[in-house]
C-alpha cells in the first residue's frame, strides 16, 4: 500500500479551512444572486491564475497555471445558507483534497492494489497480512450519528431554502433548447441546478450502492428532475426498479470527505463501489448513517442531505442546461424525484460548481482521474505509454495516446482498446503517436499529427455509442469516432515510401553547445 501519509479531511469545513489557512479561500461577504451572478464569478475566477502553487505539474506544461481561488459566499440572497464554489479549481487544491502532493503517488497505490505481488513465502504472506486488512477497513462502516443529521426537515423541507444556483441564462427556460413552451399542464422547471452532489442509490436486487455525480433540476419546493445518462450506474439501477414498477430510493449528498464528490466523478467500473473506492482515497473508510425517510446510507459527515422517492413512470421535461460541452445540452424527458426529507449539520455550507467552456473546476478532478487511472487503462491496453484528455476536448473530444510501436498496425489495436475501456468507448477522436513525443503538449502531438499522416492511409473511422451530450451525432448517444495514427509508418501498414529521420542535433554537439553558452554572450 506504499508508505505514503494521507492528510485526509473529515468534510467540506475543514477543508474549507485548512484552503483558508494555505491562501486558497476567498471569503466573499457582499451579498450575490445565485441566479447567474455567482456562476459569472465563478467563470472568471476559474480562467484566472490559480494563486499559491501556480506552476503547472509536469504532466501538464501549458494550463497548470489556471484556477484562481476557492470561493465561500457567505451573503446569498435568498438563503441564510453560504455557497462554496470551485472549491476543487485547481491542481494545488486538487492534491489538497486527495491528500496527496501528487497524483502520481496516487496512480501507484492503484497499481499496487491491482497488482498485487503474490507473496511465495511464508514471511512475506504475513507480511501481507497488514495490507489485507487495511484494504478492509475501507469499505463503508454504519455508525449510529452523524452530523448531517443534526437538523431535520420533513413535511417542512423546502429545496427554495438552498442557495441553489443558476449556472447559464438559459438554463430550464421554456421555449429555449428543445423544450416546449410550457402551458401548466405539467410542472415547469425553474433555472436552478444541484450541481456538485452525490447521487446514493442501490441496486434493487444486489443492493450494491452507487454514488454517481449527476445534476439536479429544482422544479419547486419538493420536486426536481434527475440527469442522468443512460450509460450511467443510477439510470442502471433506475431501470430495475422501473421494470418493476416500484419507485426507488434515492440520496442527495452535498459535503462529506473531500474525496466523496471526486469518487462521484470517476469512472469506476458499474461493479466497484465509489464508496469503498472513496475510503481508498480518504485512508479509511467513509462513516454512513442511516436515513430518516428512505431505506438508504449516506455519509455521516456531509453538509446537506437531501432525502426523496424517483418515481417510476412520471418524467420531468429537464433542461437546456449550459454544459461541459461549452453549449446548452438540450431538453429531454427525465424522471421525477420527490423530497421527503432535508438533513443538515448546523450551519452547513452548499456546495456547487460551474461547468461549461474550458478551463473550469472539472477540468482538474478530469485530470486527477487522467492520472489515477492510467495503470488501470495500461492493464487493459500494455501497449499504452502515456495519454492526455487535452483541455480543448473537454473529456470525451479528444484523447492523445503515446505508445512504444513494435509492429505494424498497433496503433489501431490500441484504439480498439480505448474505445472498449468504460467511459474511454466515448472519445471522439484518438490521436495516436510514438514515444518521442510528448502528449501533454498539444503543439507537439499535433506537429506529429501534421507531418506523418496520410489521411487516406492512417485514419479510422468507427461507429459505436457516443457521450449523450455530443450534440454533433447524428442521433443520440450514437455516431462516428476517429481515430488517427499519427506514429511513423513501417512496412505492413499500407504503401509507405521511405520514412525520413526526424531531425535532432548530435548529442555531442549539444553539449558543446550548452558548455560554451556564456562564452557567445548571447
Ligand atoms: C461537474 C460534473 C457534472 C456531471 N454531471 C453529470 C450529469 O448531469 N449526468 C450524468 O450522467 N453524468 C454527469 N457527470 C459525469 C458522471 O458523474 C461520471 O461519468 C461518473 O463516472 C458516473 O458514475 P456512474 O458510472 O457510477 O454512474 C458529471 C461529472 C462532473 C465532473
Ligand atoms: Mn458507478
Amino acid at each position: 500500500m506504499g508508505a505514503q501519509q494521507h492528510v485526509a479531511y473529515s468534510d467540506l469545513q475543514s477543508f474549507l479551512g485548512a484552503l483558508e489557512e494555505a491562501g486558497q479561500l476567498r471569503v466573499v461577504t457582499a451579498e450575490v444572486d445565485p441566479v447567474l451572478e455567482i456562476a459569472e464569478i465563478a467563470d472568471r475566477v476559474s480562467k484566472s491564475p490559480a494563486v499559491g502553487n501556480a506552476s503547472p505539474p509536469e504532466f501538464d506544461p501549458h494550463h497548470g497555471g489556471y484556477g484562481g481561488i476557492a470561493l465561500r459566499f457567505d451573503n446569498v440572497k435568498g438563503s441564510a445558507i453560504p455557497v462554496a464554489i470551485n472549491v476543487f479549481g485547481s491542481y494545488q487544491r486538487m492534491r489538497m483534497a486527495l491528500g496527496v502532493e501528487s497524483f502520481a503517488e496516487l496512480a501507484q497505490r492503484v497499481q499496487e492494489l491491482v497488482k498485487p505481488q503474490m507473496p511465495t513465502t511464508l514471511i512475506e504472506k504475513m507480511k501481507k497480512l497488514p495490507e489485507l486488512a487495511r484494504l478492509a477497513g475501507f469499505g463503508p462502516k454504519v455508525v449510529k450519528r452523524g452530523m448531517c443529521q443534526q437538523v431535520i426537515h420533513t413535511d417542512g423541507a423546502s429545496l427554495l431554502d438552498l442557495p441553489i444556483i443558476q449556472c447559464w441564462p438559459h438554463d430550464g427556460r421554456s421555449g429555449y433548447g428543445g423544450k416546449p413552451v410550457m402551458d401548466g399542464s405539467e410542472p415547469d422547471g425553474t433555472g436552478r441546478y444541484i450541481t456538485f452532489a452525490g447521487i446514493y442509490t442501490k441496486d434493487r436486487e444486489s443492493g450494491e450502492r452507487n454514488v454517481g455525480m449527476y445534476r439536479v433540476q429544482v422544479f419547486g419546493p419538493k420536486l426536481a428532475a434527475m440527469h442522468w445518462h443512460i450509460h450511467h450506474d443510477g439510470a442502471r439501477h433506475f431501470r430495475g426498479y422501473r421494470a418493476k414498477g416500484e419507485r426507488m430510493p434515492l440520496a442527495i449528498v452535498l459535503g462529506g470527505e473531500p474525496v466523496l464528490p471526486y469518487a462521484a466523478t470517476c469512472p469506476l467500473p458499474p461493479d466497484v463501489s465509489e464508496l469503498l473506492f472513496a475510503g481508498f482515497l480518504n485512508g479509511g473508510g467513509i462513516e454512513l448513517v442511516s436515513c430518516r425517510t428512505i431505506p438508504m446510507e449516506v455519509p455521516a459527515n456531509a453538509e446537506i442531505v437531501i432525502e426523496g422517492w424517483i418515481d417510476p413512470k412520471e418524467t420531468l421535461i429537464e433542461g437546456p442546461f449550459g454544459d461541459h460541452t461549452g453549449f446548452y445540452s438540450l431538453a429531454d424527458r427525465y424522471p421525477a424525484f420527490h423530497v421527503t426529507a432535508i438533513t443538515h449539520r448546523e450551519e452547513p455550507v452548499y456546495p456547487a460548481t460551474i461547468v461549461g467552456k474550458p478551463p473550469q473546476e472539472d477540468y482538474y478532478l478530469g485530470k486527477a482521474t487522467e492520472r489515477i487511472f492510467l495503470p488501470l487503462l495500461k492493464m487493459l491496453v500494455p501497449d499504452i505509454n502515456d495519454y492526455s484528455l487535452p483541455m480543448f476536448g473537454a473529456f470525451h473530444n479528444c484523447v492523445f495516446v503515446k505508445i512504444r510501436k513494435e509492429y505494424p498496425m498497433q496503433a489501431r489495436k490500441v484504439m480498439s482498446g480505448i474505445w472498449s475501456a468504460g467511459q474511454m468507448m466515448f472519445s471522439k477522436m484518438i490521436v495516436v503517436v510514438d514515444e518521442h513525443v510528448n502528449v501533454h503538449d498539444e503543439q507537439d502531438v499535433l506537429f506529429h499529427l501534421g507531418a506523418n499522416v496520410d489521411w487516406r492511409r492512417d485514419v479510422t473511422v468507427v461507429d459505436g455509442p457516443c457521450d449523450i451530450l455530443d450534440h454533433a451525432t447524428p442521433y443520440y448517444g450514437t455516431g462516428a469516432k476517429i481515430g488517427i495514427d499519427a506514429t511513423r509508418k513501417m512496412a505492413g501498414e499500407g504503401v509507405v515510401r521511405e520514412w525520413p529521420e526526424e531531425l535532432e542535433m548530435s548529442d555531442e554537439v549539444r553539449s558543446l553547445v550548452e558548455r560554451r553558452w556564456k562564452e557567445y554572450g548571447i
